[in-house]
């Protein structure tokens, strides 16, 4: 099974929004494997967000992403980094569809709720950044039968 990256941003801790989130992840079918609250760091940012360190406006993503702590998650299930995604939705929450947590929480480019990580490979490098190993965890999910179908698992 996939395991993928989820940053609850500022904004979402700020506006309330941690149990709307994480409850519908949960309901969702993912398994949560490891969850952390820390403050980012320009080093860790600078890191992550590498692909837009050139950008004019990337000086605001760091101010936004460093305004107080975050919420780091890891969930789990088959497929979860395309999941995890599409119910995030697009990058622009006033262009994002209803029905997705950018869609249903934002109304903003920068401040939209959530980081997910946006492929498998990604996802990987993502979790080393931001979890040490053992505070990941591997354990049964009890409902595992009832989520998929036999040939799925
Ligand atoms: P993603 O979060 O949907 O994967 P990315 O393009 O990877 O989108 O951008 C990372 C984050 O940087 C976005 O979630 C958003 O917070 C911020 N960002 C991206 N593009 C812009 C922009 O044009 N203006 C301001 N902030 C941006
Ligand atoms: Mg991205």
């Amino acid at each position: 099974m996939e395991k993928t990256l989820v940053i609850l941003k500022p904004c979402c801790l700020q506006r309330g929004l941690i149990g709307e989130v994480i409850h519908r992840f949960e309901r969702k079918g993912l398994q949560l494997c490891g969850m952390k609250m820390m403050q980012l760091t320009d080093d860790i940012l600078r890191e992550h967000y590498a692909h837009l360190v050139e950008k004019p406006f990337f000086k605001r993503i760091k101010d936004s992403m460093e305004a107080s702590p975050v919420i780091v998650c890891c969930w789990k299930g088959i497929d979860a980094v395309q999941v995890v995604r599409a119910m995030a939705g697009p990058t622009n929450g006033r262009q994002a569809p209803p029905g997705t947590i950018r869609g249903d929480y934002s109304m903003s480019v920068q401040e939209n709720i959530v980081h997910a990580s946006d492929s498998v490979e990604t996802a990987a490098i993502e979790m080393a950044r931001f979890f040490n190993n053992d505070e990941v965890f591997e354990f049964n999910q009890y409902q595992l039968e009832f989520l998929y179908a036999n040939d799925e698992l």
